[in-house]
């Protein structure tokens, strides 16, 4: 069995400029871009989300619903900064850490000793001693494999700790909410529902050939997360191939206009995820987009640089696959093939 603990800094790139600006932190404050420049919010903090100010929110949107809402401009080298500082107190406790942006990442803590090998006892140092160094307050997941300890981490959010057990993971999975689970949006939740299905007890009544006919390969995934079942592991160093970023919209997003005006916020956060990488060599560029029918198309060309020209060319060949409504849409990068420094010291220089 294995021990898996999630960590999600709450509001992180708000919470970092209220750390650094403390007057900031009781008033509504938000991330993002300008809205006469049809910017789009990043984060906000708590103060503002009461007032509906939510991330990928049009700022212009954001301010009308808050209009005392500050706006500030992000500082990325600063939340990257913080982010390793974070992740070097990840590092103290285990070499398994799969990062998977600035602000999350799992740590697989099956076989850590210290804290007398007490979940519960890591997470508490962890959120205590990343509060006391970075001034970030965090939320941790503890459960028994990848896709719990998630929903764990948002389950007390902010601030929270919430640790599942083995024995009580069947019974939390069962009252679940089938919207929880990671890949059900809205869209999938509607066709459950019209089965009847809103938790994952009912779901689990369902047999497999009958999710497998209804949802392709997302119906086995169905299938084993409705049991608990996750056994994907948490990978600290694979070779990446590929940096890319998604989003499944909550409404269709109707219109090439508003797609191509969608994805220009998507190129925005991959070029930042690839900065953060190190700034790879890169290979070819690619758009997806999944469409309200379920079909999907994937565009890609070889390139070595980001350019918006580069992806509008992608976006509007894909786009015309379907012309359809579009519920999902991605950009990403093909890496060119890294030098492995293993293989290189194979042949020590000066030998014979
Ligand atoms: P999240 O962890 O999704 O959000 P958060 O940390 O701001 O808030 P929460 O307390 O709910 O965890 O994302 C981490 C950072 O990624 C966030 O601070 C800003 C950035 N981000 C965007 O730029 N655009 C987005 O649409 C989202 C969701 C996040
Ligand atoms: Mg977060």
């Amino acid at each position: 069995m294995r021990k898996i603990l999630h960590v999600d800094c709450d509001c992180f790139y708000a919470a970092v400029e209220m750390r650094d600006n403390p007057s900031l932190a009781n008033v509504p404050i938000a991330v993002g871009g300008q809205a006469d420049q049809r910017g789009v919010i990043a984060t906000s903090n708590y103060v503002a989300r009461r007032y509906g100010v939510r991330s990928a929110m049009p700022t212009a949107h954001a301010l009308r619903l808050c209009p005392q809402l500050k706006v500030i401009r992000p500082d990325f080298p600063r939340y990257r900064a913080v982010s390793r500082e974070i992740q070097a107190i990840f590092h103290e406790l285990t070499d398994i850490v799969e990062p998977l942006s600035l602000d999350e990442a799992y740590l697989d803590i099956s076989d850590v000793e210290r804290f007398k090998g007490s979940g519960t006892w890591m997470a508490q140092w962890l959120k205590h001693t990343i509060k006391a160094r970075t001034g970030i307050t965090v939320s941790v997941g503890v459960a028994p494999n990848r896709f719990l300890a998630k929903i764990a981490s948002d389950w007390r959010k902010p601030d929270g700790l919430f640790v599942l057990t083995p024995s009580e993971c069947d019974d939390f999975i069962a009252a679940l909410d089938v919207r929880y689970l990671p890949g059900v949006g809205p869209s999938t939740r509607g066709r459950l529902e019209d089965m009847g299905i809103t938790t994952c007890l009912q779901l689990r009544e369902v047999s497999l050939s009958t999710l497998l006919d209804r949802f392709g390969r997302f119906g086995q995934r169905l299938y084993e997360l409705a049991r608990g079942i996750d056994e994907r592991p948490v990978e600290s160093v694979h070779v990446r191939k590929s940096i890319s970023v998604e989003t499944t919209y909550p409404q269709d997003i109707v219109g090439q206009d508003d797609c191509w005006q969608a994805l220009q916020t998507l190129i925005i956060r991959l070029q930042e995820r690839v900065a953060h990488h190190g700034s790879p060599r890169l290979r070819k560029l690619f758009v997806k987009i999944r469409f309200d029918d379920f079909t999907h198309t994937t565009m890609e060309t070889l390139d070595h640089q980001m350019t918006d020209s580069r992806f509008r060319e992608l976006f509007e060949q894909a786009w015309q696959r379907r012309s359809r409504p579009v519920r999902l849409l991605g950009v990403g990068v093909r890496l060119a093939e890294q030098e492995d420094p293993h293989q290189l010291s194979l042949f020590p220089t000066g030998s014979t």
